[in-house]
């Protein structure tokens, strides 16, 4: 492989949270100087900046919604030694400089998806980069996607929570995730010793599974750059039809004291409920009408 070091803890892709090490360390698109000046040649939209630190238990999707155009995003890099800021960047890789490093990433993303026969390609794949002071926190959120993440400079604490354990993130909250409904997750010090610790160092890679808990504290010795790849497999694609089948089911059952079985546990269930959120996308595209109908009839599937 050509960004990561091969190893066995690899196989556990989407189904436990491990640490290996990448080969990038020192390359040159990652050094602030370089991310200095791409970054506000970036089309708008693509940067997303907060300053002052957040809390563990901050609504991270919304805090950058609030926080967008407050900041200048020159002053934030110039300063982010000592002024608390948070730089998190959606897709470098539509600059030029990123795009070399995303094909090899996703070589090596597919080659693993392909040995766990998760898929031949990577879904969607995006790199996500992190630039923050220190002290930063990265609040406990999940993320929509599969996800390795790379550390470059400064270090971290990371952890994360085992994806279908209701105790850390409930089925509801995962639906609602997924729904773009509701993106604040409870968390509280019962939440925070179910998860995994990671101390994370320059030239080491974490995975974090497809909708696995996670928060992060950087070191205070340094600023911390990290990048991350996103991507999704069919089994991902799956998982997430799967889920809004279940939150659509869970407002009708709840109505008569039921719940929908949960996702992660059986491979067929999780198919057939996907299937069945195809289905019921089919027939709301056609007709609303019968809409309600078709409710009950997905409901009375989701309880089994
Ligand atoms: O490193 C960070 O600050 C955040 C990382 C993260 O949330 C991710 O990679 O999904
Ligand atoms: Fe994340």
């Amino acid at each position: 492989m050509q960004s990561f070091e091969d190893n066995d803890a690899l196989n556990q892709l989407d189904s436990a949270a491990f640490k290996f090490k990448h080969k990038l360390l020192g390359h040159p698109s990652l050094s602030l100087e370089n991310l200095a000046n791409v970054l506000p040649e970036l089309p708008e939209g693509r940067v997303e900046y907060s300053k002052g630190l957040l809390n563990i238990n901050d609504d991270f999707e919304t805090t950058f919604r609030d926080q967008r155009k407050k900041f200048s995003l020159e002053d934030t890099i110039e300063n982010i030694r000592t002024s608390n800021s948070y730089i998190m960047v959606n897709h470098p890789d539509v600059h030029p400089s990123f795009a070399p490093i995303k094909r090899q990433l996703i070589e090596d993303v597919e080659k693993i998806m392909h040995r766990l026969g998760v898929g031949k390609e990577a879904i969607d794949p995006r790199l996500f980069l992190f630039i923050a002071s220190p002290n930063s926190i990265t609040p406990f959120h999940i993320d929509r996607y599969s996800n390795f993440l790379m550390q470059f400079r400064g270090s971290k604490h990371v952890s994360v929570f085992p994806q279908w354990d209701e105790r850390a993130v409930t089925a509801a909250h995962h639906e609602a995730y997924m729904a773009y409904a509701n993106t604040k997750l409870p968390f509280n010090d019962e939440i925070d010793a179910l998860g995994t610790k990671f101390e994370f160092k320059p030239g080491e890679a974490i995975h974090i599974p497809f909708l696995a808990g996670h928060h992060v504290r950087n070191g205070s010795d340094d600023v911390s750059i990290s990048m991350a790849i996103f991507f999704n497999t069919e089994q991902n694609n799956a998982w997430r039809k799967a889920l809004r089948f279940n939150g659509v089911a869970r407002k009708a059952l709840n109505k008569v004291g039921l719940k929908p079985a949960p996702i992660g546990r059986q491979a067929w269930r999780d198919k057939a409920k996907a299937m069945g959120w195809d289905a019921y996308n089919k027939v709301r595209s056609i007709q609303t009408r019968n809409q309600n109908i078709f409710s009950i009839g997905l409901s009375m599937m989701a309880s089994f």
